[in-house]
């Protein structure tokens, strides 16, 4: 799971009832900010910032409302990372609402500094110098000690440091503006249900940039189909939604409203059946494909808005009562919502030559997860049976735990491997099928080389190799190296960006991607929310080059595979077919691929 809580994202955390939200969400949120508190006051707690980290990872991943486990202190230490002395925290926190360790830290640590320590370049000793030297006690004050220059008093801030804070102060704050899309997508079917489900919707739909899956979300629209007799009551009832928080607006056929306890909007817009494709359209976006549609419009004496297509001269309807009418109508092919950005799709179309875009259901696989054996959440048994029951269309997975240097990952030792292989042979033997794929994420050392040997690497059903280290330094040579590398077939979320929180690491990318195909190495597409890394635009470039890309969810628990299709979008919007993708065939497929690279690099 995403876990930064100082912003609407706390709302991800999934559970089967009202009640379990509430509970554990609000506990995980406070034992991650007694974590950060922990933190802040120095290296000696560190433990208990893990310890509490840990905790954080297993509340939000229960499936269940924390109060059934927790009938006595025994019964919740049995849960993975939490010992005795958090278990009595949790028991304090459901008898009295609230946790004195934790009131008493509160008046210790600065509130208002701990969201400061989720920016990237600012950690607790950062912070700590800053609070005890500079008064700062918030980002505004933060910000104005670096306008002002006072923070170049101090010793080791120096212009370098201090543009990196800046841009991570940067990075912050569109963060804070601006949803995942996971979080986006989550809430915005929640509120469509809702729209739904009011008496007088004949049919509703998610618009805007969600709707074009963008990775991150501004803000949520929703279209709504409803005689015009209707609306007002129906605008009136769903502002009594209990999902509805602050109302920003509301007229006849429209309203805004943030949603309860956040800062997200809401934009919802009724409208009658025959202009449904033409409102539609227009609050789909992106605002500069409408633009040039309208233009396209304009030229055949016609005026396009949000009721639909009329005749300049006579105002004249002449359609709108579908998507597919007016792009008809303007002699273009369907674009899928994924293409709306005006980058190229409008002249595609005209050509009838948009690339058929590659489906869910067309994944055969996937490619990146992380078991027990390092920092994932269940057995190899249990993910493999879980996927068989829940993503029954799969007909393999690769397990890719991580190689000894990721310490914090709980990296394996080549002999690890070892006895993590024969557990795959006998899960697989029990599964009666050969299913579960013996794969790494091995990474990428400071100076190009692997993190575990070649005579290991070679008995690996797929190597990804990756990069966490380094991140401020241009990695075009690490990732060169890596592709020349006999054994990697994959490289993994390429870019190393961290959306909201660390920008990508530079590369020359046309270098990189000519490298990756002239190797028949795969790029991967990672589906953690806050990763969507290769990027779309990067994508595009990629398929241009002709190099072969893996979609993976990269998985640490369960909920987590529900990410492909976010991956998907990505392809999607970088303009993927199947046939861009590697994990849309069965296994032999990639076998092939793999066989591909290993007679091009003995040559
Ligand atoms: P967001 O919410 O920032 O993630 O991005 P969008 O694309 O959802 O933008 P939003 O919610 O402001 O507006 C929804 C759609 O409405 C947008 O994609 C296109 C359309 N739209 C909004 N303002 C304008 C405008 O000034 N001109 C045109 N042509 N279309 C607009
Ligand atoms: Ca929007
Ligand atoms: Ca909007
Ligand atoms: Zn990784």
């Amino acid at each position: 799971m995403f876990t930064c809580l100082f912003g609407v994202y706390k709302m991800s955390v999934k559970n089967s009832t009202a009640i379990a939200r509430s509970h554990n969400t609000e506990l995980a949120e406070i034992f991650h900010r007694m974590a950060a508190c922990y933190r802040y006051l120095g290296p000696e707690h560190r433990f208990r910032a893990m310890a509490y980290e840990g905790a954080v990872k297993t509340i939000s991943n229960l499936r269940e409302d924390i109060s059934v486990y927790a009938t006595d202190v025994s019964s919740l230490d049995n849960l993975k990372g939490i010992g005795e002395s958090i278990a009595e925290k949790i028991l304090e926190y459901l008898d009295t609402g609230k946790i004195k360790t934790y009131e008493k830290l509160k008046k210790e640590v600065p509130q208002d500094l701990l969201e400061l320590m989720d920016i990237n370049g600012f950690g607790p000793a950062t912070i700590k110098i800053l609070h005890e030297s500079l008064q700062v006690n918030n980002r505004e004050d933060l910000i104005a000690s670096i306008e002002l220059g006072r923070i170049f008093k101090l010793k080791g801030f120096g212009e370098k440091r201090v543009e990196n804070m800046k841009r991570g102060l940067k990075l912050f704050k569109e963060f804070h503006t601006r949803m995942l899309l996971s979080d986006a997508l989550e809430l915005g079917n929640e509120i469509l249900l809702e729209v739904q489900g009011l008496t007088g919707v004949q049919k509703a739909m998610l618009a805007g940039s969600l709707r074009r899956m963008k990775e991150t979300i501004g803000d949520i629209d929703i279209i709504a189909i409803a005689e015009r007799k209707n609306w007002k009551k129906i605008i009136t009832r769903l502002l009594q939604s209990e999902k509805v928080g602050r109302i920003l607006a509301s007229g006849d056929t429209k309203a805004s409203f943030l949603v309860k306890n956040s800062t997200v909007q809401v934009d919802i817009r009724l409208v009658q059946e025959f202009e449904f494709g033409a409102a539609l359209l227009y609050f789909t976006g992106s605002k500069e494909h409408n633009i040039h549609l309208r233009l396209m419009a304009k030229e055949k004496g016609w005026k396009l808005n949000e009721y639909g297509v009329f005749d300049v001269k006579t105002d004249k309807w002449i359609a709108g009562h579908k998507e597919e009418d007016i792009y008809k109508l303007l002699d273009l092919e369907f674009i899928e919502p994924e293409l709306r950005e005006d980058r190229g799709e409008i002249e595609l179309a005209l050509k009838n030559k948009l690339p058929k875009l590659i489906e869910s259901r067309a994944i055969c696989g996937d490619m990146q997860m992380h078991s027990m054996w390092s920092d994932g959440a269940e057995s190899i048994e249990t993910i493999a049976r879980f996927i068989e029951k829940e993503f029954p269309q799969y007909e393999y997975i690769v397990i890719t735990d991580h190689s000894p240097s990721e310490r914090l990952a709980r990296g394996l030792n080549p002999q690890d491997f070892i006895k993590q292989f024969d557990e795959i042979d006998e899960v697989n033997k029990k599964l009666k099928k050969d299913f579960i794929k013996k794969g790494v994420e091995v990474d990428i050392l400071a100076n190009g080389d692997l993190d575990l040997p070649d005579e290991l690497l070679s008995q690996f059903d797929w190597v990804t190799a990756s990069i966490h280290s380094l991140f401020n330094k241009d990695n075009t040579g690490r990732l060169i190296k890596a592709c020349e590398h006999p054994f990697v077939h994959c490289i993994g979320h390429p870019s190393g960006r961290l959306i909201g929180k660390r920008e990508a690491y530079t590369v020359d990318w046309v270098k990189l991607l000519q490298k990756a195909a002239d190797t028949n190495t795969a790029i991967e597409i990672n589906a953690q929310p806050n990763r969507l890394d290769l990027k779309d635009d990067l994508v595009k470039k990629a398929i241009e080059l002709k190099v072969t890309i893996t979609i993976s969810t990269d998985a640490h628990d369960l909920n987590q595979f529900k990410f492909m299709q976010l991956g998907v979008a990505v392809a999607r919007r970088g303009g993927c077919t199947r046939k861009n993708i590697l994990n849309t065939n069965p296994w032999k497929s990639i076998e092939a691929f793999k066989e591909n690279k290993h007679r091009l690099m003995s040559k």
